[in-house]
């Protein structure tokens, strides 16, 4: 995925965004849960203002669990809000009860308005948004599974969408609104280059991974030490030294004996985003500043 969120493009997608909303009675956002805030659009409350939202922490394989809880009850705390936490990859069995629970408690009102009205049976119309890498394709594919339908255009809805019709209670708009994300804070940035939704070419990896290593180093010491077989003295050096001990013990070496930072960065960063250091949370609820650029 290369996109570049011009200012135009930003606009355009908005505008496509509200115009796809026209029919859409739940908005199901998807969101990094070791990054809730930072995977999150800046704009995404203005964009859905009104609509019931689903709130889908992906991911949470690689999130900890004890951070995913909190953020899932203060993404529950706001209005017309709803939040669960899934595994798009392994869940595939359980999305769509878990959505279609959470769906139904989210449109309650909605369908018995309805049902007074003498409408007994309408399907509730969801839309899936998220920035790039959040896992929004892999999400579709679990929840549709095999049993879907597709039903064509229909009208009242821009040209061209498709919907997918999960039972007769739920369809879905089978193409996901892509977001841009919140790339113009530093913070976000880092979290979001770390966490693999920014492109590598645009991101300096030494730095990203010693602010990592500090974070590490901060939160989950343990499972840095693990990882690397570090000393309870080399846990406690400046995270720069962390990283050079880490390069030494898996032979990042340049020519003449030196360690290669660059390298050994890159091996953090992708055992990170792998899960091989643990479950992980970058930010908290009502903790804004977590991770210090360097
Ligand atoms: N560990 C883990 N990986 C996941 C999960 N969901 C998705 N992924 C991985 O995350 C990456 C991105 O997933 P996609 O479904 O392609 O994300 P997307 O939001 O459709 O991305 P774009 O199409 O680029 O906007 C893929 O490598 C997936 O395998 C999950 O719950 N856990
Ligand atoms: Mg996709």
């Amino acid at each position: 995925m290369t996109i570049q969120w011009f200012p135009g493009h930003m606009a355009k997608t908005r505008k496509l965004i509200q115009e796809n909303l026209k029919g859409i009675d739940v908005v199901v956002e998807i969101l990094d849960a070791r990054i809730p805030l930072s995977s999150r659009n800046p704009l995404i409350d203005d964009l859905v203002k009104g609509k019931d939202r689903l709130v889908v922490l992906n991911k949470a394989d690689l999130a900890d669990d004890k951070k995913t809880r909190e953020w899932i009850e203060y993404f529950d705390s706001q209005e017309d809000t709803k939040a669960v936490q899934i595994n798009a990859l392994k869940d595939s069995k359980n999305i769509k009860k878990i959505i279609k629970d959470n769906i139904e408690i989210l449109t309650k009102e909605k369908r018995e308005k309805k049902l007074k009205k003498g409408i007994k049976s309408f399907a509730v119309r969801i839309m899936i948004v998220g920035i790039p890498n959040a896992g929004k394709s892999t999400f579709i594919n679990s929840l549709i599974g095999k049993q879907s339908a597709r039903v064509g255009n229909k009208p009242g809805v821009t040209r061209g969408k498709q919907w997918v019709k999960l039972d007769n209670e739920i369809e879905i708009m089978d193409t996901p609104g892509i977001l841009w994300p919140k790339f113009e804070d530093p913070e976000a940035g880092l979290k979001l280059a770390l966490t693999g939704a920014i492109k590598d070419e645009v991101f300096h990896f030494e730095p990203s991974s010693t602010a990592l290593i500090e974070y590490l180093k901060n939160n989950y010491p343990e499972q840095l030490k693990e990882r690397y077989k570090l000393s309870d003295e080399e846990l406690n050096m400046e995270a720069p030294d962390v990283a050079q001990r880490i390069g030494e013990k898996r032979g990042c070496l340049l020519k003449g004996g030196a360690v290669d930072l660059g390298k050994t960065a890159s091996i953090i960063i992708t055992e990170f985003r792998k899960g091989f250091l643990g479950r992980v949370t970058l930010e908290s609820p009502g903790e804004e500043k977590n991770l210090e650029q360097n």
